[in-house]
Formats: C-alpha cells, structure tokens, sequence
C-alpha cells in the first residue's frame, strides 16, 4: 500500500525503468528543479520544450546538465503542441505542464493531429498526502472535466480505479461526494450519487467499495458517521473521493495544501500515456511527486492504449 509520497518515489524507483518526459513550456525553475531531482533518482530524463532563451539560464541555475534536449518554441500553446508531439511521436513517454495554463495544455493533449487522446474520456486524478492521516488520498476530478454528467462520472471513476489497482490499491474504499446523504432531485449530485452505487452492484466499475451521495464528514469520520446513525463500510477510511464538479476538486484540494499543510501530486488519465499536471503554484516537490506517479503509471500502461 502507499501510504505517502515516500512510498509512491521508492515504489517507481523500484520498477527500475527511466521514462523520457517531455516538458510543455518547461521555462520555470520549479519545473526544472524537478526535473532534476527525477533525474537524480533515475526516475526519468527529460526534453524541454519552450522559450530557449529563459530554460538555458535557469538549468544553469538549478544544476541541470547542458546535456538535456532543449526544443525551443516561445509560443506557449505551441510549445504544449511541440511537447505532445514528441510523446506521439515516441520520443518520451510521459507529457509534462510547465509554464502553460492548464486549458491551453489540455487542448494539446486532446488536439487532434499532436494529442493523445484514446477514445476515452480524459480525467485529473490528484493523490493527496494529508498530514496525520495514514494513507495517500485520492480525489478526481478536480482538474479537467468541468460538469462531468453521470456518464462522465462514471468514466472519471473508472480511470481512477484502474490507476489506483495499478499502484498496488486492490479494491479502494471510495465516496461519492454530496452535501448530505438524502437522494433529492434538487441536488443532481445526489442523485448521481446514487446511479453510481447502482451501477456499481451491477458490476459497472472496476472493484470498489463505493457509497454515495455521502457528505464529507461522513466520509472523513466514523464517529460523525455513528452520530448522524449513518452505516457505512468507507467512513473514515475512504481512498478516492469523487467530486461533484471542478470547483468543489479544486477547492478541497488548495484548502487541503494551505491551511492542512497536505502535499499534493496531480495527473491525467485515459491518455495513450501518462500525463504530469499540476498547478503552476505546486511546489519543485509536489511535481517531483508527479513525475513519479506518472512514471508508476507508465511503467504499468495503466493510462490505457491507443
Ligand atoms: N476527455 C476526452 N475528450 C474531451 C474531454 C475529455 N475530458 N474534454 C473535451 N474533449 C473533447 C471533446 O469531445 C471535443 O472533441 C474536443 O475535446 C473539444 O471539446 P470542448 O469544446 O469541450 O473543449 P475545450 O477545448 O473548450 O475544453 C476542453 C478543456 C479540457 C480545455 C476544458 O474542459 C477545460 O478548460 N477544463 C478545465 C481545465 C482547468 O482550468 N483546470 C483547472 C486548473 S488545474
């Protein structure tokens, strides 16, 4: 089981195999930083893509050997374009955001000519280290799919299960997050909440433990669970948390890094390869952490095939 980031580094240095990443406007020194700490960890080697100019001085400054490709292109979405490119064309195996925004980067992982789209819908799974919990959680999708419909949901579940059973997490304890656990139509995330829990008795998802609609006391407590006279199997021991919207991912997860102190690593799924997006704000570390997720991922195909 991995119970933290350590776990999740030694886990993809175990699989003794160093993936090319191939870095989207890879001109920040945090990106760089964790670039070469994977390096340093024969994680993985990396090409930059981006504004030549700006990535020279900064691998200077952070200690990065002149020696890794640098692909110049100071146009941000065309660097994004250029660096997914690369990982179709086989020259990496793992795409990385640097400096780009998030949409202009997602657009380049789905563009049609450049991308890697499978076919399959695409989702954000982000695996949180929380301090004093013992286990890394995981939380989708905060990242990609804006107002995913219960079909979407559906897909976003699947793609998170087949990468958690790929980290070794057999059959993950999972909520579907609601405001409370009564079914009401005035709140759609109840009701497909409650779809979820039917499709999955009916042999819909991946292996799991799933309940929903289930508010996040419930979900984060079993004493709140006993005082609301809630059964549940998951609380307080819950691995993924489904999210009704982008908003809600998003938010739990920063409210989760500055006011828990939790470390975060972020990517997407349903891609013909793995996938490295975090925030631009994410520190050197919470990329590192990434990286090796996405290496993990790669190293096991899990982000499906073509
Ligand atoms: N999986 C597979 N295909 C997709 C997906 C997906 N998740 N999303 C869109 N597509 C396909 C559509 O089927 C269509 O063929 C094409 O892509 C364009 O679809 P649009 O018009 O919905 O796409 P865009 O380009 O307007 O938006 C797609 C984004 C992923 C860029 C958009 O959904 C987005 O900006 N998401 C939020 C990103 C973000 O800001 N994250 C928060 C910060 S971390």
């Amino acid at each position: 089981m991995l119970k933290n980031f350590q776990d999740v580094l030694a886990a993809a240095r175990d699989s003794h195999t160093t993936a090319t990443i191939s870095v989207a406007a890879a001109q920040d020194k945090d990106v760089l930083q964790a670039v070469k700490a994977a390096q340093e960890l024969g994680l993985a080697n990396a090409i930059l893509v981006g504004d030549a100019d700006a990535i020279r001085p900064l691998m200077d400054e952070v200690g990065l050997s002149p020696q890794t490709p640098v692909v110049h292109e100071a146009d941000l979405s065309k660097a994004a374009l250029k660096a997914a490119a690369l990982v179709k064309e086989g020259r990496a195996q793992v795409l990385m955001k640097g400096l780009v925004n998030s949409s202009d980067f997602l657009r380049a992982v789905l563009d049609h000519e450049a991308g890697l789209r499978t076919g399959r819908l695409l989702s954000h799974l982000a695996c949180l280290e929380i301090p004093g919990q013992e286990k890394l959680a995981f939380l989708s999708d905060g990242g990609m799919n804006i107002a995913p419909s219960l079909a979407e949901k559906k897909d976003i579940l699947t793609n998170a299960l087949l990468a958690m059973h790929n980290m070794g997490l057999d059959c993950p304890n999972v909520a579907v997050l609601a405001a409370n656990e009564v079914v009401s139509p005035k709140m759609p995330a109840t009701v497909d909440a409650q779809a979820l829990v039917e499709i999955n008795q009916a042999g819909g998802l991946p292996c799991c433990t799933l309940e929903g609609p289930i508010a996040m006391d419930v979900a984060l407590s079993r004493e709140a669970a006993a005082h609301k006279g809630i059964k549940s199997a998951i609380a307080g021991a819950v691995d993924l948390y489904l999210v009704p919207n982008i908003e809600t991912g998003n938010i739990v997860s920063k409210a989760l890094i500055y006011l828990a102190g939790a470390k975060m690593a972020g990517i997407v799924l349903g891609a013909t390869k793995p996938v490295v997006m975090t925030s631009r704000a994410e520190s050197p570390q919470g990329k590192l952490y990434s990286i090796a997720l996405a290496c993990l991922a790669a190293n096991k195909n899990e982000s499906g095939g073509e």
